[in-house]
């Protein structure tokens, strides 16, 4: 009897431990999906957006806001990749990026809606989501 005790004891801890391992997990992970990235900022009337461009562009999605004045800074890092072409073509604008720099285009005031970027082949986009 003490024996078949024991045994559910146990079958009962390893549950929990189980229950907790998975709770736990569950919970980082969507932590970390949740973590917004603040790449627009806000400061006297005008607003920046940061990106960076190195292998792609980083953050591809970003939120700003619209009815402001805006420029996008473009961030370089040692960028030897096509992401140092960058191309907005509803701007009519193409731009070649110095390997290690900040270049800034001014977007304008912007209405609300998606702006689309692409690398200078079109393989790498990156968004701004004026809301
Ligand atoms: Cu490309």
């Amino acid at each position: 009897m003490s024996t078949t005790k024991t045994i559910s004891l146990s079958i009962i801890i390893a549950g929990l431990i189980i229950a907790g391992a998975i709770f736990f997990s569950g919970g980082s992970a969507s932590k970390k999906e949740s973590a917004p990235v603040q790449n627009a900022f806000i400061q006297d009337g005008k607003q920046t957006i940061e990106i960076t461009a190195k292998g792609g562009f980083t953050p591809r999605t970003t939120v700003a806001k619209a009815g402001v004045p805006t420029v996008l800074k473009i961030k370089t890092e040692g960028t030897f990749d096509c992401s140092s072409v960058v191309s907005i073509p509803e701007l009519g604008i193409t731009k070649n990026l110095p390997n290690t720099s900040v270049t800034e285009i001014d977007l304008g005031v912007r209405g609300p809606g998606i702006l689309n970027g692409t690398c200078g082949m079109g393989m790498y986009p990156f968004e701004i989501d004026f809301q």
